[in-house]
């Protein structure tokens, strides 16, 4: 079984098309948890009513929590549903990733703990992104490879992954409440030096960005995030993870 975990916040321009788009390429055979996060726009009835139609599972934050707890609470929901064998994805709610990739990603994750669709092999690559905000991952990922190697691992805050759900279910299980304890994006490559403890294989697939296609504005406050990226480094380094 494929789970597919979304965190969508004020996500209702974009969520109904993402929805589609997964059931036209899995046909049925998924369960896509999605995590409304206090959304104040119409994001949390649009996913409650494709509920009824596709094998949706809609949960609610109330209020906003941020995108670290949101992560948390859908890929619990998803490990306590899972079995041996399965596959759990991360992906945005706003259709800048193309669940065209998910086939190759659960096929690469024989042999491997995480595939994570990467920006940064030959023939992946950005459409319509800002510079600033390429600067921003290439940044990002340069210090995280620095403080924290990780073999065949190059893009650490691409947030469209596949994980062995008994990989998430043991860190889980380790970590307890632990696992996920960054706030923002900063969870993001939060989630990947955790996994290290348990010697995970990573993988990597291109993939390439569609942010042309996101019909909202993005959510990160780059200065914050920033902040919050150097902060995490800094705490793991020093105080062990
Ligand atoms: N739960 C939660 N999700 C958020 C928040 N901010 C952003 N997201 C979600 O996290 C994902 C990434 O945010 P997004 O705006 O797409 O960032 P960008 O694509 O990197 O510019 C999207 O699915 C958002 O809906 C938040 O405060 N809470
Ligand atoms: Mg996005």
């Amino acid at each position: 079984m494929i789970y597919i975990v979304i965190p969508a916040y004020d996500e209702e321009k974009n969520i109904g098309s993402l929805l589609k788009q997964i059931d036209d390429v899995l046909k049925g055979k998924y369960l896509a948890v999605v995590v409304n996060d206090g959304s104040t726009d119409k994001t949390g009835d649009i996913v409650e009513e494709m509920a009824s139609k596709y094998p949706i599972r809609c949960l609610h934050n109330v209020p906003n929590q941020g995108l670290g707890i949101t992560l948390r609470n859908g890929l619990k929901e998803a490990v306590k549903l899972s079995s041996k064998g399965d596959v759990i994805i991360t992906m945005d709610g706003d259709v800048t990733h193309d669940p065209n990739y998910i086939p190759s990603m659960v096929e690469k994750i024989n042999g491997a703990d995480v595939v994570i669709a990467s920006r940064f092999l030959p023939g992946a690559g950005e459409r319509g992104l800002s510079s600033l905000r390429k600067i921003l991952s290439r940044g990002a990922g340069f210090l995280l490879r620095c403080a924290f190697p990780i073999k065949d691992l190059r893009d650490y805050t691409s947030g469209y992954r596949a994980f062995k759900a008994e990989t998430l279910k043991k860190a889980f299980q380790d970590y307890n409440e632990q696992f996920i304890t960054e706030k923002g994006f900063s969870a993001t490559p939060e989630i990947l030096i955790k996994l290290r403890r348990f010697n995970a294989k990573f993988k990597e697939v291109p993939f390439i960005l569609k942010y042309d296609a996101k019909k909202s504005t993005s959510k990160i406050n780059i200065p914050i995030t920033i902040a919050r990226y150097l902060k995490m480094i800094f705490k793991f380094k020093v105080r062990g993870f």
